[in-house]
């Protein structure tokens, strides 16, 4: 059986500095979460650094939607992992 086709979902990945604690994610992964593209976020914290943010996606979503939407929480966008 073959269902690769079916799931279309992609993941995209950006660095996010300035967060320090569980609410912060909370409050990146809400902003994120307002996008209509997005499914579902993933933040593996790092505090003092930068924490990768694993965003679920349906359709690709513009890196700088990606960036209002971090800043819109309060916090920036170091980078992203992909191009
Ligand atoms: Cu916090």
């Amino acid at each position: 059986m073959k269902e690769e086709d079916e799931m279309s979902n992609e993941i995209q990945e950006v660095l996010v500095t300035g967060m320090t604690c569980a609410h912060c994610v909370a409050s990146v992964t809400e902003e994120l979460s307002e996008l209509p593209e997005v499914q579902g976020v993933t933040v593996d914290l790092r505090v003092g650094g930068e924490s990768r943010v694993s965003i679920v996606t349906s359709a690709p979503v513009d890196d700088d939607r990606i960036r209002s939407a971090v800043e819109e929480a309060g916090y920036a966008v170091a980078g992203s992992t992909a191009e």
